[in-house]
């Protein structure tokens, strides 16, 4: 031992050990690891062809540009070494990973957005003097969809509200119209948010259930609290499980106040119209999906704009005169809990908005984009709505925390396309290298640069609306305390079939409930609504059915409220195509070449992978037996019988007793189609696909299947049933 050794200390390294993995130099980069094309916020490509890549360059560098030849080791006093704290690489790289993930939105945490432009047709022009409503004008748009309560890794088919934020990138500055896909809200005052939220979260000890209403907290609050008692029942009906983001209406609840060149004012209510119809899945199909694909709405948008079949929505607006009480046919315009039925006032269409292009990174842009209701242009004001004028604080104030200081309009999502020319300086996360010396008013040092706008120079004015004289007071107006009449009006308004799902969606949500007061109370709110309603989820939960204690309103139906009884385009429907891989592939081809001619999407499902037939005229599969489920597609067409399956899948006759094979049909497929029917999809089979029928139990005759002849022939009757979304007529509502 020399003198400078420590006894006990690790002798040196013997020279002959292997080393795992030697450094090595950088490797050529590969074409196929690019990254996705950047876009702009206006979806156009951005930059010259380095810059559209993600990892463009040659070499991986630092961040601040210095060359690395290995990436793969930490530096180390040796190969088996202590690690070196001078490692800067190692240091930056770990120490920004460790900065990746900000705060998720505190409520709408779960989302998902594209790209697009919205076209005005001009018919607003009179009441707004909003220059991206006159007609042609074309403005791109980002909307971000999302669910309410969950967070941000959570289902998204989950029986929620949905949100539908659109940003506008007018030429006079950022419009944000940040609504849900159901037109009314569960509180009228923001003040409540805090408290409906924390009930609909996951209970606080043990941060369960994720992202669902159907727990004591949340119908503890909703039963108390009755003004949620129509928001609620919105939420229970099939509003609150979408099909696809692309079958929803969005609405800005609040009524605003728009103002054209001439100072005058109207009242309005926005609507987003999908082209494709509203339509929802049932609540079995939901719950499947949340655990066979968690991201189905986010998969089914971004599949659909790639696929080229831009999702559509029609801008619409409600007009009410601007009138000193702001009511409209006794409706009060400032109560974000009351509708105004579009036979009262109907939806005038004044723009189409088209999505044509998905995020090219989800972080940079669905996830930084910040909302707010107080991103105004000029001809678009708020009214008095207390729940509006709350969100007018609260979201720069949510933006500040969750994107780490003030100066979140400068993230490339949220930049507008109007130039900028403001006095904020400074803060967190600073881009700009803003000149001069004079950053307030009045200056003379910087010429007395930037002056103020006026009327006829595009400066945005608030309506110098009356205030009218009153006392300081913590209350509301008394028509707000009206929390039953337009719920009662919405239950009238749906067919049987919609009430039957409204029914089991209580009897589901209650029934989750531990609390007997909370079930006894919810069934209390039910019997002001109506008494067919609770008395079947009385009898659900097993408890009596209590009586009303308000009047029971008879309000005229309002037909626009129910999804049921239309026709709408088929854009975009999945159908998947069943075959067992031998037999039947004309028919495939059929079916396919059908399902793409009326623009809708094939799914071929077979009982392995890869490619069909002869190699001059393949068929791809898409799905297999084991990958396929019904949530996944629109309609199930048989395109044949399918060949037994393999003993591991169970697929014996039940008649055969002595377990040897037989000519069952594998039980892949026959879930694939019962499941299918018990949804009310259209199912078809095309020559002797109709056995499979037989085997999955469902009556080739009974309603929405079209059973035998050729795949052209059930095509036509399967698109048109999926016309009308789904073959409700196969079920006997009980209400
Ligand atoms: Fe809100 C987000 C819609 C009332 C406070 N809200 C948020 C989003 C939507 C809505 C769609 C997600 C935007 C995005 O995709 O980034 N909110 C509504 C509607 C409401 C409403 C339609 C009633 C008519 N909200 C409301 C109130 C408050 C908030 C009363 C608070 C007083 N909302 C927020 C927030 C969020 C938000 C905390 C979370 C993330 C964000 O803002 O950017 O500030």
């Amino acid at each position: 031992m020399s003198d400078n050794e420590i006894p006990g200390a690790p002798g040196p390294e013997p020279a002959q050990i292997d080393e795992p993995t030697k450094p090595r130099g950088p490797l050529p980069p590969k074409h196929d690891q690019r990254g996705p094309e950047t876009v702009s916020p206006t979806g156009q490509p951005t930059g010259a062809d380095q810059d559209k890549v993600a990892q463009g360059g040659a070499y991986l560098t630092t961040a601040q540009g210095a060359r690395l030849y290995d990436t793969d080791h930490s530096l180390k006093a040796g190969p088996r070494g202590p690690v070196l704290l001078q490692d800067h690489h190692l240091r930056e790289k770990i120490t920004h990973f460790d900065h990746e993930r900000i705060p998720e939105r505190v409520v709408h945490a779960r989302g998902a957005a594209a790209h697009g432009v919205f076209r005005a047709y001009g018919a607003a022009a009179g009441i707004t003097k909003a220059a991206f409503l006159a007609e042609g004008a074309e403005t791109p748009v980002f909307v971000r969809f999302s669910t309410v309560l969950g967070s941000r890794g959570s289902a998204d088919t989950v029986r929620d509200t949905r949100g539908f934020a659109t940003k506008f990138y007018t030429d006079e500055g950022v419009f944000d119209l940040v609504g849900n896909n159901i037109p009314v809200f569960f509180i009228q005052d923001a003040i409540k948010f805090p408290d409906i939220i924390h009930a609909g979260k996951p209970h606080p000890d043990r941060e369960i259930p994720q992202a669902q209403s159907a727990h004591d907290t949340f119908w503890d609050f909703v039963t108390l609290h009755t003004e949620a008692t129509h928001h609620t029942l919105w939420n229970m009906s099939d509003r609150g499980i979408p099909r696809s983001y692309r079958m929803m209406e969005g609405f800005g609840v609040h009524t605003f106040r728009l103002v054209n060149a001439e100072g005058a004012t109207t009242l309005v209510k926005f609507h987003w119209k999908p082209k494709l119809g509203v339509h929802s899945q049932v609540w079995e199909e939901a719950q499947i999906a949340c655990g066979m694909d968690p991201d189905f709405h986010r998969r089914d948008l971004a599949d659909a704009i790639e696929a080229g079949a831009f999702p559509q929505w029609e801008l619409g607006v409600q007009t009410f005169p601007d009138t000193e009480d702001q009511m409209f046919e006794g409706i009060d315009l400032l109560d974000p809990t009351k509708i105004v039925p579009e036979e009262l006032a109907p939806v005038k269409p004044i723009g189409l908005m088209t999505l044509n292009a998905n995020p090219s990174n989800y972080f940079a842009e669905t996830e930084q984009v910040a909302f707010h209701v107080g991103h105004l242009v000029p001809g678009i004001d708020v009214t008095n709505d207390a729940l509006m004028q709350g969100r007018l604080f609260s979201y720069v104030d949510t933006q500040i925390t969750r994107l780490g200081g003030p100066n979140f309009a400068q993230l490339p999502i949220n930049r507008t396309h109007a130039p900028v020319n403001d006095m904020l300086r400074d803060g967190m996360h600073q881009t700009a290298v803003h000149r001069g010396v004079a950053p307030y008013r009045p200056n003379s040092l910087d010429g007395g640069c930037p002056f103020t706008a006026g009327a006829d120079t595009g400066a945005y004015i608030e309506v110098p609306v009356e205030v009218p004289a009153a006392r300081k007071v913590r209350d509301a107006a008394a028509s707000f305390d009206d929390h039953f009449s337009q719920a009662r009006l919405f239950w009238l308004s749906m067919t049987p079939t919609e009430r039957e799902h409204i029914t089991a969606a209580y009897t589901f949500e209650l029934g989750k409930c531990w609390d007997q007061a909370v079930k006894e109370r919810g069934l209390r709110v039910l019997a002001n609504i109506d008494p067919q309603l609770c008395a079947h989820v009385a009898q659900g939960l097993g408890l009596p059915a209590p009586e009303a204690t308000v009047p029971l309103a008879s309000p005229e139906p309002s037909a626009a409220l129910s999804q049921l009884g239309r026709t709408w385009p088929v854009d975009g429907r999945v159908v998947g195509i069943v075959t067992d891989g031998e037999s039947g592939l004309d028919a495939v081809r059929q079916a396919r070449g059908a399902v793409l001619d009326a623009g809708m999407v094939p799914l071929v499902i077979a009982p392995s992978g890869g490619k069909l037939g002869p190699d001059d005229d393949p068929v791809t599969v898409q799905r297999t037996f084991t990958t396929a489920r019904s949530i996944e597609f629109d309609a199930i067409v048989l395109a044949g019988a399918p060949a037994p399956a393999p003993d591991a899948y169970g697929a014996r006759d039940a008649k055969t007793d002595d377990g040897a094979r037989s000519t069952g049909v594998d039980p892949r497929v026959l879930l694939l189609v019962t499941e299918a029917f018990r949804h009310g999809k259209a199912v078809g089979a095309c020559g002797d696909g109709a056995t499979v029928l037989e085997k999955a139990g469902v009556a080739s005759d009974a309603p929405g299947v079209v059973a035998g002849g050729a795949a052209s022939t059930v095509l036509d009757g399967v698109t048109e049933l999926l016309a009308g979304h789904r073959a409700w007529d196969r079920f006997t509502p009980a209400l």
